[in-house]
């Protein structure tokens, strides 16, 4: 390991040209090149067409694995249930506390039927439903983590959807036993060891073995995005998600080293994380510097750590605290740190932002885990137009309407004219024939 220093990008968000250099640090380009494209096209027709014959002749080559029918690479409930109570009792207990506030987090986003009455009679109303079934794609490789099927599956579950279906690759046919039990811990249903393109397409058509589903959530790698974009439209997907982010915002008065760690929690998940820290404070900028030298070497995934950060990392000095929110609110980060005094009253000039983590003792870490807010948050910059991952993501509307003999009457005569304007003479009749005589 080298102990060279570490060469982060250090920007004054007052000289010239800023606004560029800070709009190309930002650019991520998720899009897949034309030979992903081909490949993740025919590996969906393939599984449309073969079905489970498909299913295991890929898995056996993207997976390396030996089958020769679904029933090698499905998991029983029981299965999962064992893996729960095989987990030292430390780690089995950490998960139920993080599923429990996971839950009574999500149980406050459940959206209500509502319905009024108009003078005549007239009745309308919104009613919600959740939806029948969803699948929930869990990486296999680097990015396997047991907290992102509670943060996937649990609202899914809160929401009321009757059916759950895992889906998780095994490479070499290995199953991480801490997944299997956060799978059981959350109520999912049926897991299947499947994982890629062939996955996503396997749960937004069904083949003999996988039932279809309604919607599909979950990361996954290039192929994964790629599938899932391809059946959007057959079934709902949640969202892409690109490489994670954190920004965090300090007035200097917090513990260097805390920030420092904080800015690597984001950088250790993968070498195109990114974290940047903003701050007024010019010599706090040095010390969180001088703090990333003295602790990198400590790190296990110093390399990853390294490369995030000097790939994508920043140091941002800025002038003032209007300028401090101007920046975040440019970055629209997935999320944002302040470590503040009186957070909250930052918190409420904050427009964009996937999650705001108040005050110096909360750690962005607490959220990925156990605060109860999902941790499937909008990335580059999508918290401009999307939220995270929520109760409301599995749960869909239906409009009621009832007319009163008397409130037909009225709004005939409205649809008539209309209907009338727009040519369209059946639609105009038929709202006709209910107007009183
Ligand atoms: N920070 C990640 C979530 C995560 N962290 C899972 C640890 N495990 C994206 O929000
Ligand atoms: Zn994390």
């Amino acid at each position: 390991m080298s102990n060279t220093p570490v060469d982060i990008t250090r920007l004054d968000a007052s000289a010239e040209g800023f606004r560029e250099r800070l709009d190309s640090m930002l650019a991520w380009e998720g899009v897949s090149d034309d030979a992903v494209v081909s490949i993740v096209t025919e590996v969906i027709r393939e599984v449309r067409r073969r079905g489970d014959e498909a299913l295991v002749e890929y898995s056996n080559r993207f997976d390396r694995l030996d089958v020769t029918d679904m029933e090698q690479l499905s998991i029983g409930a029981d299965r999962f249930k064992q893996a729960y109570e095989g987990l030292p009792e430390g780690q089995r207990e950490a998960l139920r506390v993080a599923a429990q506030r996971i839950r009574d987090y999500h149980q406050r986003q459940l959206q209500e039927s509502w319905q009024y009455r108009e003078s005549d009679g007239t009745l309308l109303g919104q009613q919600v439903t959740a939806m029948d079934r969803v699948g929930i794609y869990v990486p296999g490789g680097k990015a396997a983590y047991p907290s992102s099927v509670l943060m996937n599956a649990l609202p899914a579950k809160v929401a009321g959807v009757a059916e759950i279906i895992m889906v998780v690759p095994t490479p070499a046919g290995e199953v991480n036993e801490l997944v299997l039990a956060a799978a059981y811990q959350s109520g999912v249903d049926r897991v299947f060891t499947i994982g890629g393109a062939q996955a996503v397409a396997a749960l937004a058509y069904g083949t003999q073995s996988v039932p279809r589903v309604d919607k599909i959530v979950g990361p996954g790698n290039i192929y994964v995005a790629t599938a899932k974009r391809m059946v959007f439209g057959q079934v709902g997907i949640d969202m892409i998600a690109g490489p994670s982010e954190i920004l965090v915002v300090c007035d200097g008065q917090t513990n260097p080293d805390w920030i420092a760690m904080d800015l690597f929690s984001q950088a250790e998940h993968d070498e195109d994380a990114q974290s940047i820290l903003v701050s007024t404070d010019e010599e706090f900028l040095d010390r969180v510097q001088a703090s990333i030298e003295k602790l990198l070497p400590t790190m296990e995934r110093a390399e990853i750590i390294r490369t995030s950060l000097e790939s994508r990392g920043m140091l941002i000095k800025v002038c003032d605290r209007e300028q401090a929110l101007e920046v975040t609110n440019r970055i629209a980060p997935e999320h944002l740190e302040l470590s503040v005094e009186n957070p909250e009253s930052w918190a409420r000039e904050v427009r964009h932002a996937g999650a705001i983590f108040m005050g110096r003792y909360t750690a962005e870490a607490l959220g990925d885990y156990c605060a109860g807010p999902n941790h499937v948050l909008p990335t580059s910059s999508t918290a401009r137009f999307s939220s995270p991952l929520g109760v409301y993501d599995f749960q869909k509307r239906s409009s009621l309407i009832q007319f009163s003999a008397e409130g037909a009457s009225e709004m005939g005569k409205v649809a008539s004219v209309l209907a009338r304007g727009e040519g369209l003479t059946a639609h105009a009749r038929s709202a006709e024939y209910r107007i009183r005589k």
